[in-house]
């Protein structure tokens, strides 16, 4: 079910101990090239005229959940089977996302899924500063460990939370939550990386500070609550765009470690000021 290695480092009250990163837009660039994919096949395979471009596929993202994104489009007027009873349209989004899985874990094991660009330098930076490396995604376990583990290597994180583990998933906190309860870790001593909307509220209600690595799906207007928005983790060949730095703290043109450090010190700065400000 959860994915979690045994050791447990020491607790440090005062310090960033864990980087909980979000899976689809985040640390992999899924969604386009592989899901999208995945789901055009499944209605294909179904017997389904469906086809979700790439334009309707970013307005879909709005509903997390692969089972529940295909049960609100077929409910949409413009899908195959609107107006079928409702038992027959959860029963096809239920099948129509089995096949979906199935394709996609087909498609990832090609290797077609990147990386995002520049994410495994900070997750190696953060594993060098004992700063501990969980997730909590939104997607299907089935396919999950397996793409961490082709992509990253599983061992690199230490407790994996998919929608799969949770009865609700984003926006709901319950996935962070997990994450926090799982690896004993209080909030304030974690940062979540997200890309959406959804992944940024789910953050912010289980407490946790959230930087958003915004990509091409990213509503921006959804995410500007967060303590930080850029437009990816930066690498030599790709300058970062920020829009959002709350703290000033994005000084380089990466997402680094020290960056993530310099984001969370200053909130809890920033909190503890706002404290005593307010006693
Ligand atoms: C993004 C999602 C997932 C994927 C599809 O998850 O909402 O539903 O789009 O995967 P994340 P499934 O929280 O990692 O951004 O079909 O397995 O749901
Ligand atoms: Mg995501």
């Amino acid at each position: 079910m959860l994915w979690r290695r045994t050791s447990m480092p020491s607790s440090s009250a005062d310090r960033l101990r864990a980087v909980i990163f979000d899976v689809d837009g985040t640390l992999v660039d899924s969604e386009q090239h592989g899901h999208r994919i995945a789901f055009n096949e499944a209605f294909r395979a179904c017997g389904l005229r469906d086809h979700w471009d790439r334009a309707l596929y970013r307005e879909l993202l709005a509903v997390t959940g692969g089972e529940a994104r295909l049960l609100a489009w077929f409910r949409n007027p413009a899908s195959s089977i609107h107006g079928a009873p409702e038992h027959e349209l959860r029963r096809i989004a239920r099948d129509v996302h089995r096949a979906k899985t199935e394709l996609f874990i087909q498609i990832a094991s090609t290797g077609v899924v990147p990386p995002r660009e520049g994410v495994r330098t900070l997750l190696d930076e953060l594993a060098a500063a004992s700063i501990e490396l969980c997730v909590a995604t939104t997607g299907s376990r089935a396919w999950v460990l397996s793409l961490l583990d082709r992509v990253f290597g599983i061992e690199r994180f230490s407790l994996v939370v998919t929608g799969d583990d949770v009865t609700s998933r984003k926006p709901d906190p319950a996935a962070y939550r997990l994450v926090l309860e799982g690896r004993d870790l209080s909030a304030d001593e974690t940062l979540a990386i997200e890309d959406s909307g959804p992944g940024l509220r789910a953050a912010a209600a289980a407490g946790l500070p959230c930087v958003v690595v915004a990509n091409s799906e990213t509503d921006l207007a959804a995410v500007q609550d967060a303590e930080v928005v850029v437009s990816g983790f930066g690498s030599p060949g790709s300058p970062l765009e920020v829009h959002v730095d709350r703290y000033g703290a994005i000084k380089g043109q990466r997402v680094s470690a020290a960056a993530l450090r310099a984001v969370w010190s200053s909130r809890r700065g920033f909190l503890a000021g706002s404290s005593t400000r307010s006693t």
